[in-house]
């Protein structure tokens, strides 16, 4: 699949990000409302580690495969091997980017987190295949967030040579801010809460699809 078309949608989440449903009916639904790339991310208070941890890796990346959506894993690359996943997302200060790609492999996706214009042009030379900008707006999801960059930065980044650049905004994306992402010239969206904390994660995620078919820069 493009990563461009993949990125329109990326539902992100973990067993910790989610409330009244498990975290596999919480993907079935995402994927059923038309996620276009999912991202296991698990992390925080209380999250699986060990064995559970890839034994819930390995249900939510079968079921991605059932829809052909791409799985990616969040910062952990021996995690991802064993899950046979399509990427990796990497933070500013989770690890080497140069590294990461070594072990990856070339046909791997890698995303890099980044905060600033400066640190989008060195994701860029560090071969990262998309970026993540954000946060968007104020999240409670991340503890440790950057302050709020806002969409601006989108532009900025788009504005400053990187025309072409598979770039997803990310951090309190919600139904009535969404469309801004896109109009701002992200290529996609992130979303934690706005699907994983939605009454219908299913609902959630149709509704998110639907700006994305239609909202462009
Ligand atoms: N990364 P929600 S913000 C995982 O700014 C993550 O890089 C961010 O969760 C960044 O959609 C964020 O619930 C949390 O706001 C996104």
């Amino acid at each position: 699949m493009n990563i461009v078309e993949a990125l329109k949608v990326y539902f992100v989440m973990g067993s910790t990000n989610c409330r009244d449903l498990d975290p596999e009916k919480t993907l079935y639904e995402a994927l059923e409302g038309g996620v276009t790339l999912f991202q296991f991310r698990e992390k925080g208070v209380g999250c699986l580690v060990g064995q559970e941890c890839i034994y819930l890796g390995n249900s939510l990346r079968k079921l991605c495969k059932e829809y052909k959506v791409p799985f990616i894993v969040n910062d952990d690359i021996e995690l991802a091997i064993e899950l046979g996943a399509d990427g990796v997302h990497i933070g500013q200060d989770d690890r080497d980017p140069l590294l990461t790609r070594k072990q990856i492999g070339q046909d791997k996706w890698l995303g890099i987190s980044t905060h600033s214009v400066e640190e989008a042009k060195l994701a860029v030379k560090d071969g990262a295949n998309y970026i993540g900008v954000g946060p968007m707006y104020l999240t409670k999801t991340k503890t440790d967030a950057h302050a709020v960059v806002g969409p601006e930065l989108i532009t900025q980044i788009r504005t400053s040579g990187f025309r072409d650049l598979p770039i997803v905004g990310i951090g309190g994306i919600t139904l009535d801010n969404a469309t801004n992402v896109y109009k701002a010239g992200a290529n996609g969206i992130a979303i934690i809460s706005g699907i994983s904390q939605a009454e219908s994660p299913k609902q959630a995620a149709a509704a998110f699809r639907k700006i994305g078919e239609f909202a462009r820069f």
